[in-house]
Order: structure tokens, then C-alpha cells, then sequence
């Protein structure tokens, strides 16, 4: 039977510390899935929903974007997306009753664990200016408030859509026009905070926002460098992949501030060798980096390829650079002025290390290098990730099997949300074809990011704030600026599936709007409705759910975003022309809009019948043609950059652990890195705790420190235990979200706008 939610907090006093583990996966891992997930659906319901995750024609995992093999398994086991299906399927009802026994006051007292864990919003709900309590509202009620704020706007900028990256590409595009049909590109969404830097560098220098690997190519590669991500925890259907190249006689390097238990030892639950045989060893280097050498690391290798050429030939792959790049001798010249000392000084590794590392590259007949948040979250991540294309193109290691860019996403949609138009500076190709498919002129100016959309907000010149899933408050950064923000906007609207901080940090008046999620039947127009969505390496699929939906009225997003399209469109001339009730009752027609609009989606329909999965082109992996400004691939010469950690304080890194998704906490263990019943920790070295004057087991406050145009600003997590960890000196790392408070508004990363979230420079003060 599943079991109640919580009443009360973990009290986080009773944190245990243990040693950290050496493998990931392995029979723990299934069995604390299967525990979350009886507690959280009870025994046939988690049958029912685990054997269709990623299944051909079941539902595409909530959980992260990585790409389903071909060949599935019965049941692709990932204890983490496992989850993430509990999470969302779990039989844990938020209804009515439990928003008149709870306040806003007191459920704002609650941190993001407890509110999840109280389960699936079943009615749409109402906050007045002023109230108390939210209470229930009927939908027509609810749509209509919220088409007559946004029909009533005195300036389309006034509003700003979130999107979170779990949204499916037909409810996707029907936002964006929504959005776009009243006026405005204000269309911040999670990438901004995630692989924005990523988009940033790829397009320049390939001409795609996209990764340019197959599953395939990562089985073939002859050498995988894994750099800034943790795929035990985020990814674990990765580690299969990785297992299968290492089978295949791959080389591994892991680039890593720590020690992560998913990049040395596999035990795949699904082979006898995994559970029975101590499984298979994965990386054969760890670099362990300091964060933020990334981009030193890649200059250090491109380095040691343009010397190794230089001296014995037969390096550089000439044909391709001479037919498909440019700018190499602005990359050469670059390269001449660093030195092997600040390369060492950034990576903090000796020039040996170093080059070790790049005779593995030269050694390599074929290379990806995959990547996530700790290349993507930093000041100089675009330009880091510019120089690890510079590598990959020196030997022509992209466009060919087994090499090429691997940008690993979140979001299980993140990637396909922005495929079909979820973009605050959407391009004149796709804003033509909006425009002609809909009979409307789409606006030109671009809109704000996540962090443009903040700064609108502390202004007060956000009136209406909507949106379509995550939880705005807890992800983004500067939380108490966010917060203050929030209140100061007329109407805030949030599509969720799940109680959370947003709902009760919240604009004068607020509507909570339940939907369905991946793992619910969606009958609409009488007939069983699909989605589709995009994974990581580009390829497009079908999703339907089968389990009972939380509340017999619920809406779809589809639904709910055809239905305020015809409120605010209705009787206006100007506005996008389409039958709303039509695409609302059939998912198809969506379908057919978007095969008009977006390259590459042509029939799209019979494309994902029977489960079927599509690729959408890729210039740059078929064909290596590369829509840059030259025509060709660019090398770039990129400045070296690397954080300069002030004396006496920390770097702090913002992760994620084991038990928890993004926001949603799902337990405050994180068995890989030895922490159990807390979240309040900072893992730091140890000779740093003694250095800076503490023992093992303090409680600080942690104060960011942050260089504004008004000087120095300070703010503040408070309570923090410092835990002993394998992690370089004077780099620390603790949990995100509770650390948001601690990121500084501006400070993005140039280029991409992304929030820093892997470098906070922090002082840490003694509380007891
Ligand atoms: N179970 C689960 N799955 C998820 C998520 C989740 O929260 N839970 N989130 C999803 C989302 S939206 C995303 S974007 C991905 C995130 O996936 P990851 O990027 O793996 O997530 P993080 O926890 O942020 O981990 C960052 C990793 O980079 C390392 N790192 C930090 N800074 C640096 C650096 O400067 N250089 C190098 N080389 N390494 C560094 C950290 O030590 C850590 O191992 O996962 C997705 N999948
Ligand atoms: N300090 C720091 N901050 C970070 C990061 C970091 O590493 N460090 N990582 C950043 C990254 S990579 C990301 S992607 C963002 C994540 O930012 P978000 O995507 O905004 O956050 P999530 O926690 O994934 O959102 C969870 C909520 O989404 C809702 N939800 C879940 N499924 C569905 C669905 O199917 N439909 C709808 N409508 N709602 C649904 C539920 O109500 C749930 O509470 O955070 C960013 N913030
Ligand atoms: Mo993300």
C-alpha cells in the first residue's frame, strides 16, 4: 500500500555522515527505487507504470533526456527515473481540503520536500489580493481571469511565460503562439539556467544549438571524455551506454572537481556481470579538475596537438580543416600566448598531467566529449565550450562515427521545447513561418530570459507572470530578489502538476492550475490522446501515459492552452487564426501545424506511429555542412579565463544529490556522496577546514560575496555543516536549490545570460 505523506520536517540535527560509495547502481539502487515507488503508488500501480517508462508506444521518462536504445530492455531500469515516475504518478492527492487546512503563511514555512511530497493538485485553485487561503475556482472561472488580465495588458511586454522543460512539443507550440499572438518573445524558460551556453557556443562555431552524436556514435567511440557531469545521479542510463563502449574497447576520461561514484564502476542491474561479477570499471583517467579549468584543460590539449604536429606530424586531420573549418591560425595564435604555468595554475594539474591527458586525444582515432551543468554553469562557459570544439576539429572529430559534441540535457523535452519555439530570440525563418502558417504578424523585438524576466520583475514591470511547469521561485538565482519580485506582479499563474514554492511565493492575486503529466491517459475528443518530444541526440518520439489521472476533470496543458488561445483570440482580426477546439480534441492537428512551421518534422504524423522514433536533421552530423557566419566550422581564439578565488574564502559549487530533481525533493539522502538525513551540508577539503580555522562538523553560515556597482554585496545561507570531501582546495560544493540565495543576480555567464551557479565565491562564518 502507498503510505501518507509527511506531517512533519526531517529534522536535519540527526544528519549522518558516512563513507562514500565506489560504484552506482547495483542491486541498492533498485531496491530504494522499488520503496519510493510502493510509498508513493502502492504495489500494481508501480507495476503498471515502471514496465511502460521508455517502452515503444508507453510513456517517455519524466526524468532526464537521454536518448532510449534501440533494442529496449523489458523494463529500461533507472533508479532515478523510477523516481521520478513515483513522483509524478504517486496516489497523494492535494486537493480543496488540504488547501483550507493549510494556510499560504504556514505552507510557506515548508521547504520544497514537504510541499512535493503532499502530491498530485487535483482542482484549480484561487488566491485573492489579500487572502489567506487559496480556494477552489471552476476552470471556465480561471481561464477567463486569466484571458481578460492578458487581453487587458496595456503593453504585451507586461507579461512574461516560463517554461519548464518537461512540457511535450505539442503543448510547447501552442504556448509560444499563444505568447506570441498577444504580443510578445517574453519567453524565459529552465534552458536559460541549464544549456544555454551550450546553444551559445554550438551555434557559432557549427551552426546547430545541438549536440551532433548518435547512441550509436557513443557505443563506437574510440575515446569519451565526460566533463562537469555526474551521470550515476543525473544520467544513469548513460552508464550503460558508457559500458557498452568500455566493451568495445573505448577510453574513458572523467573531468571532475569530485570523485563521482557513477564515473568509475558500473553495476548494471540488468546483466548477471552487473549484479553477480562487481560490474564494469568505467573511467580510465579522473581528472580532477578545479572548478572552472575546463577551458584551460581544452586549450592545454589543443596545445599539445598543435606541438605534437608540429614535431612528428601526422595530428591534425588537413582535410578536414581545409575543406570545413576556418580560423585556425586565430586559434593558433591564441594558443602561442598561454603558457603551460596558467594552464596549470587554472586546471591545477602540472603540465605533465596535462599532457598526458592530450596524448590520449592525439591517440584517439575517434572522440566525444559529453558535457553538463559544470562546463555550462560558470562566467567563461561559452568560451570554454568554444575551445572544446577547437579540439574536437583539429582531428575532424566531428560529422563522422563515434566523435562528435555530446551536450548532455536535463529536461526530458528541454531540448525539443525549443525546437518548436519556446525562444526568447526566436529567427526570422521561424517567426515568417509562424506568421503564414497562422495569418498573424508574430512580434520581431526579442523578449527576456530568466534573468531579464527577474530584473522586469524587482522593476515592477511585470503585470502577468504564467508559468508552464517548474517551480520559478526555488530554480532561479537570488532567491530573496525573486521572491520580492514575485509579489509585485498583478497575477501569477502556474501549470503544475505538483505542490511547490511557487505556489506559495506567488504574485497580488494567484491561479494554480493542475494538469496531467507523462504517466496520465489523456482522452481528449474521445480518443486516447499521444505527445511527442525530443531527446537529447535529436531524435523525436511518441509518449502516451495509461494510469488514471489524479482528478476526472483535469486538463492537459493542450487543453488548457487551446482553450485561452480561443478566450484571447476569439474576436480579434490580428491574432493567429486556427480552429482551438479542433487542436484540443486532436493532437494530430498540432502536429500537422508544426510539420508546416519547423523544418524537418514533414509527415510528421506517420513518423511516430507505433512507436516509432524520427531524427530531426543535424547539418553538422550529416552531412558536415555548418550554417555559420563563414559557412564553415569556426575555431575560435578564446582568452583564457579561470576563477581567481579570493584569499581566506571558497569557490562554491551548486549540485545537485542523488535524491532529488532539480527542485523536487525526493529524500534528503545522498547515498553516492555518503550523506544521509540532510541537505544542509558543504563538502569541502579537508586541509581547507583546517586552513580557514574550523573541525570537521562546524555550523557556518555561508556569506556570498559579490562585487556589484554599489560594492561589495553580501547574502546569506544560514546553518550549513561542513563535511570533510574529496574536492580540490578551495573549491566546496553544496545543494542546490537551498544555495540559490547565494547566487548573485548578475552574475551570468557572458553570452549565454546563464546564472553561475557553479562558482559562487563564498566566505564561511562560524555559527556553533
Ligand atoms: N535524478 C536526477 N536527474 C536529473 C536531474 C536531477 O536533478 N535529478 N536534473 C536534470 C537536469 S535539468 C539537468 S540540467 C541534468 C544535470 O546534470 P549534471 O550536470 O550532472 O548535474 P549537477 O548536479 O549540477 O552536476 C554537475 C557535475 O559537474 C561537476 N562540476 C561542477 N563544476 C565543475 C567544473 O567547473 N568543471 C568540471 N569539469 N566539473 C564540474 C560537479 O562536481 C558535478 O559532478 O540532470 C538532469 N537529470
Ligand atoms: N543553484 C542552481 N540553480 C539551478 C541549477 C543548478 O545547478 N544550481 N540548475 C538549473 C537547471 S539545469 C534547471 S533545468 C532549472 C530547473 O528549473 P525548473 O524546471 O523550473 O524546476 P523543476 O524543479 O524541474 O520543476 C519542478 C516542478 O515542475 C512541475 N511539473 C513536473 N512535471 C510537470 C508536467 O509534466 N507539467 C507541468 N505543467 N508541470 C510539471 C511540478 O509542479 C514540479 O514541482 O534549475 C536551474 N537552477
Ligand atoms: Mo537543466
Amino acid at each position: 500500500m502507498a503510505t501518507k505523506p509527511p506531517t512533519e520536517d526531517i529534522d536535519e540535527s540527526k544528519l549522518r555522515i558516512k563513507e562514500r560509495e565506489r560504484y552506482a547502481v547495483g542491486v541498492p539502487a533498485v531496491l530504494h527505487a522499488l520503496k519510493i515507488s510502493y510509498e508513493q503508488m502502492g504495489v500494481v500501480r508501480s507495476a503498471r507504470s515502471l514496465l511502460r517508462v521508455n517502452q515503444k508506444d508507453g510513456f517517455d521518462c519524466p526524468g532526464c533526456a537521454w536518448p532510449e536504445e534501440d533494442r529496449r530492455h523489458l523494463a529500461e531500469f533507472c533508479e532515478n527515473g523510477a523516481k521520478a515516475v513515483a513522483e509524478e504518478a504517486t496516489v497523494r492527492k492535494v486537493d480543496p481540503a488540504f488547501f483550507a487546512r493549510h494556510s499560504v503563511a504556514e505552507l510557506r514555512t515548508r521547504d520544497d520536500w514537504w510541499l512535493g511530497q503532499q502530491g498530485r493538485l487535483t482542482h484549480p485553485m484561487l488566491l485573492e489580493e489579500g487572502g489567506t487561503h487559496y480556494r477552489p475556482i471552476s476552470w471556465d472561472d480561471a481561464l477567463r481571469e486569466i484571458a481578460t488580465a492578458l487581453r487587458e495588458l496595456d503593453d504585451p511586454d507586461e507579461a512574461v511565460f516560463y517554461t519548464s522543460g518537461r512540457t511535450s512539443n505539442e503543448a510547447a507550440f501552442l504556448y509560444q503562439l499563444l505568447v506570441r499572438g498577444i504580443g510578445t518573445n517574453n519567453l524565459p524558460d529552465c534552458s536559460n539556467m541549464c544549456h544555454e551556453s551550450s546553444g551559445s557556443a554550438l551555434v557559432e562555431t557549427i551552426g546547430i544549438g545541438k549536440g551532433t552524436v548518435s547512441i550509436e556514435d557513443i557505443h563506437e567511440a574510440d575515446l569519451l571524455i565526460v566533463a562537469g557531469q555526474n551521470p550515476g545521479t543525473n544520467h544513469p542510463r548513460m552508464l550503460s551506454a558508457l559500458e557498452k563502449a568500455k566493451d568495445k574497447g573505448a577510453t574513458i576520461i572523467a573531468v571532475n572537481p569530485l570523485p563521482e561514484a557513477g564515473l568509475f564502476h558500473f553495476r548494471n542491474p540488468q546483466t548477471p556481470r552487473g549484479v553477480l561479477l562487481g560490474g564494469t570499471k568505467l573511467a580510465d583517467e579522473f581528472v580532477q579538475i578545479r572548478l572552472g579549468g575546463d577551458q584551460a584543460l581544452f586549450q592545454a590539449i589543443g596545445k599539445h596537438l598543435l606541438e605534437a604536429e608540429e614535431r612528428d606530424g601526422g595530428v591534425l586531420d588537413h582535410d578536414f580543416i581545409g575543406a570545413h573549418t576556418s580560423g585556425i591560425d586565430e586559434y593558433r595564435a591564441q594558443l602561442a600566448q598561454v603558457s603551460w604555468e596558467d594552464l596549470s595554475v587554472a586546471t591545477g594539474m602540472t603540465p605533465e598531467r596535462l599532457r598526458e591527458i592530450g596524448e590520449h586525444v592525439r591517440r584517439s582515432k575517434s572522440t566525444i566529449v559529453c558535457w553538463a551543468m559544470g562546463l555550462t554553469q560558470h562566467k567563461h562557459s561559452v568560451p570554454t565550450l568554444r575551445d572544446v570544439v577547437n579540439v574536437l576539429l583539429l582531428q575532424g572529430n566531428i560529422g563522422r562515427p563515434g566523435a562528435g559534441v555530446c551536450p548532455v540535457r536535463g529536461h526530458s523535452n528541454v531540448q525539443g521545447d525549443r525546437t518548436v519555439g519556446i525562444y526568447e530570440k526566436p529567427s526570422e525563418e521561424f517567426l515568417a513561418a509562424l506568421d503564414r502558417e497562422f495569418a498573424f504578424t508574430a512580434p520581431r523585438e526579442h523578449g527576456y530570459d530568466t534573468v531579464e524576466a527577474i530584473r522586469a520583475m524587482r522593476d515592477g514591470r511585470v503585470r502577468v507572470f504564467m508559468a508552464m511547469g517548474g517551480n520559478f521561485v526555488s530554480a532561479t538565482p537570488d532567491t530573496r530578489v525573486v521572491e520580492d519580485g514575485m509579489s509585485k506582479v498583478g497575477l501569477t499563474v502556474q501549470v503544475s502538476t505538483k505542490l511547490n514554492r511557487s505556489h506559495v511565493v506567488h504574485g497580488r492575486r494567484a491561479i494554480i492550475l493542475p494538469t496531467l503529466g507523462r504517466t496520465d491517459r489523456d482522452r481528449r475528443g474521445g480518443k486516447d490522446q499521444r505527445v511527442t518530444v525530443e531527446d537529447s541526440m535529436g531524435a523525436v518520439h511518441g509518449s502516451r501515459g495509461r494510469l488514471a489521472p489524479p482528478a476526472d476533470d483535469l486538463l492537459s496543458e493542450v487543453a488548457i492552452l487551446a482553450r485561452l488561445c480561443e478566450l484571447v483570440f476569439a474576436d480579434r482580426a490580428d491574432a493567429p487564426q486556427a480552429d482551438w477546439r479542433a487542436l484540443e480534441s486532436d493532437y494530430a492537428a498540432i502536429r500537422a501545424h508544426i510539420s508546416h512551421v519547423i523544418p524537418g518534422f514533414e509527415d510528421y504524423e506517420q513518423r511516430i506511429e507505433k512507436g516509432r522514433t524520427f531524427f530531426l536533421p543535424n547539418g553538422p552530423r550529416d552531412e558536415r555542412r555548418f550554417a555559420t557566419a563563414t559557412g564553415k566550422a569556426m575555431f575560435t581564439g578564446n582568452p583564457l579565463e579561470y576563477p581567481v578565488i579570493p584569499e581566506g574564502r571558497v569557490l562554491l559549487q551548486t549540485l545537485r544529490s542523488h535524491d532529488q530533481y532539480n527542485t523536487t525533493i525526493y529524500g534528503k539522502d545522498d547515498r553516492y556522496r555518503g550523506i544521509h538525513d540532510g541537505r544542509r551540508v558543504v563538502l569541502i577539503n579537508a586541509d581547507d577546514i583546517r586552513e580557514l580555522g574550523f573541525a570537521e562538523g562546524d555550523i557556518v553560515d555561508l556569506v556570498s560575496e559579490w562585487n556589484g556597482p554599489n560594492g561589495l554585496e553580501e547574502r546569506r545561507a544560514e546553518e550549513f555543516r561542513l563535511v570533510s570531501y574529496d574536492t580540490p582546495r578551495r573549491n566546496a560544493a553544496a545543494y542546490y536549490p537551498e544555495t540559490n540565495v547565494l547566487v548573485p543576480l548578475d552574475s551570468t555567464a557572458d553570452v549565454s545570460g546563464t546564472p553561475t551557479s557553479k562558482a559562487v565565491v563564498v566566505r564561511l562564518e562560524k555559527r556553533r
